[in-house]
């Protein structure tokens, strides 16, 4: 996960604090760190109408060490230095125990396209960010109207000093300027422009082609019929259909009930949606058919089947590939009565190579977080959740959804998918399974807690595997015999997991991980760039046993030396 930091550009503020207890200090270094910019640059036109060198993100025109990105992220004047200590304070100090919270105030709310975040040095030559938790606190005597004041706690080891900087990051909304707007209470026959927008979603996505921007305005869609993406944009000029910066729309499919419509079927390719919600689809939320389509930030609720799909056409059509699944949420799915289809995220049957779902969370759906069932092109999950899937949330008495975290294949059709850094908790079943995909499969760095049929099994029933499994720093925790790990094959790899160093008494428990309840995280909203909430949870105890425990996995990210074991590394400074 580390990667080095730009150079630092200049020191705003240096200052100590009075500690509260013993002498650990907290030290405010407030940085700006230069990066592209989207209504940014509305920004600062408005504040530098004559010069645009003086427009530059990273450009500093009053001299006061922040940069311009960072003015406009803490809503300081870019024209007038000196106002770094009224948008920084120290809330309690540092802890003799660790625990450091600070707080940022952003004078002019929060920026959409801006992420913002806060990062520490021992040395104030090794950066870091550490999993902070994020909490609004109110506001204080003197804010601004309007203004957020941002809590960021966190525990690390005890030390006498840290540093500490703000990091402003430009977050990708689009072009200021769409082609279509499209807006609750727009008309179909209106021009369809940012004075004039469309009423329905349907409208404007249909009409939009390469190159093409789409903004959804906030607030509720009713539709009743489906909107298919027939289209197809190009690597460098998607379609896209967004939500406008800052605003969330939600597309409402209540009305659909009792039909099998999809809410949106994409046969088209390079199509790129970004920051819908999809409520109480009749069948999927998104089931897409075509190639390199990028799902993001976009949440399924109540599905009546499975929430986002994809799936392949009849034969001699090309099937689904390089599609991508990005900071998605999957929540309570469910085909009435039994529930036994409607899974989380699915890819299935027909597949070309390279679908991915990244960062994506299944919440409580009625069969299973993720289901793979014959599919027959490697899909790759990575840093994906699965919660509580087939738990009978809706008191069903018929009821008999299947309930895996991962289902990784089946039913004798055979892809070499992986699974990695992924979180398994709370399922009916497995956290990790498959239904006899003959291929073998690798999971890695992967947490499985409290899943009732027990950990992970790749073991095949009747079934001749082709090549073998790859089974490396994952984590089965302890309980209610709910850690069995059950690997088939002739010569799996498997390295480095807790079951293999940890036995006995001495078998991973939560006692290794800083925190073990999800609900603060799952409360917790992503960042604004879409990412998973940052927090401790699931994260090794720094310096415990779990840290840098792992075998070495070429390619993928890690914090110090090694991989720790799981899905979470604990910071390394
Ligand atoms: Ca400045
Ligand atoms: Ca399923
Ligand atoms: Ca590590």
């Amino acid at each position: 996960m580390f990667r080095p930091f730009p150079v630092i550009q200049s020191v705003l503020r240096h200052c100590k604090t009075t500690p509260r207890t013993r002498s650990v200090a907290l030290t405010w270094l407030l940085l700006g760190l230069p990066l592209q910019a989207a209504s940014y640059a509305e920004w600062a036109l408005s504040r530098f109408p004559s010069g645009e060198a003086a427009r530059l993100p990273d450009a500093d025109p009053d001299g006061d060490g922040i940069v311009n990105m960072t003015e406009y992220a803490l809503g300081t004047d870019p024209n007038a230095g000196g106002a770094a200590g009224e948008v920084l304070r120290i809330a309690g100090g540092a802890t003799a125990a660790g625990d450091i919270t600070v707080e940022i105030l952003e004078r002019e709310g929060r920026r959409a396209d801006v992420q913002v975040d806060v990062e520490l040095s021992p040395d104030l030559a090794r950066w870091f960010r550490p999993p902070w938790r994020r909490t609004a606190v109110s506001l204080r005597a003197g804010d601004p109207v309007g203004g957020l004041r941002t809590s960021f706690s966190t525990r690390l080891s005890v030390r006498q000093q840290w540093y500490a900087r703000v990091r402003a990051t430009a977050v990708d909304l689009g072009l200021t300027q769409a082609n279509y707007y499209v807006a609750p209470d727009g008309s179909d026959a209106a021009a369809g422009t940012r004075d004039a927008p469309f009423a329905t979603i349907k409208k404007a996505a249909e009409l939009a082609g390469p190159g093409q921007l789409v903004y959804l305005r906030g607030g509720t869609y009713s539709a009743v019929t489906k909107i298919s993406l027939t289209k197809s944009g190009t690597a460098s000029a998607p379609i896209r259909i967004r939500a406008y910066p800052g605003e969330r729309p939600v597309l409402d499919l209540s009305a659909t009930a009792g039909t099998s419509q999809d809410a949106i079927s994409i046969s088209g390719n390079f199509y790129h949606i970004h920051g819908l919600e999809i409520v109480g689809a009749a069948h999927n939320s998104v089931k897409i058919s075509g190639n390199d389509n990028r799902i993001e930030n976009c949440v399924s609720r109540a599905a009546r089947n499975t929430g986002f799909h994809i799936t392949g056409g009849s034969a001699g059509t090309t099937f689904p590939a390089r599609n991508l699944f990005l900071n998605c949420d999957s929540i309570r799915s469910f085909d009435a009565p039994i529930g036994g289809n409607a899974d989380g995220f699915s890819a299935k049957w027909n597949l070309g190579p390279g679908n991915v779902f990244r960062g994506c969370r299944a919440i409580e759906n009625s069969d299973d977080g993720w289901d793979l069932w014959m599919g027959d092109g490697s899909v790759l999950i990575e840093d994906c959740w699965a919660i509580r899937s087939g738990i009978n949330v809706w008191g069903s008495a018929t009821f008999d959804g299947n309930g895996q975290g991962f289902k990784l294949g089946g039913n004798n059709v055979g892809a070499p998918h992986r699974l990695v850094r992924c979180l398994a908790w709370g399922n009916k079943s497995y956290g990790v399974d498959q239904n006899n995909n003959p291929t073998g499969l690798t999971v890695d760095q992967t947490v499985c807690w409290d899943n009732a049929g027990g950990a992970i099994n790749l073991n095949h029933v009747g079934v001749t595997l082709v090549g073998n499994h790859t089974v490396r720093n994952n984590v089965a925790i302890a309980g209610s015999g709910r850690s069995t790990v059950s690997i088939g094959g002739s010569a799996p790899m498997v390295q480095r997991n807790s079951w293999q160093l940890f036995t006995g008494a001495g078998v991973a428990t939560l006692a290794d991980f800083r925190e073990s309840d999800g609900s603060a995280t799952m409360a917790e909203a992503r960042r604004e760039d879409g990412a998973l909430p940052e927090s401790w949870f699931m994260r090794p105890v720094a310096g415990g046993r779990l840290v840098d425990a792992g075998v070495l996995i070429s390619g993928d990210p890690r914090e110090g030396a090694l991989p720790d074991l799981g899905a979470r590394e604990a910071p390394a400074w």
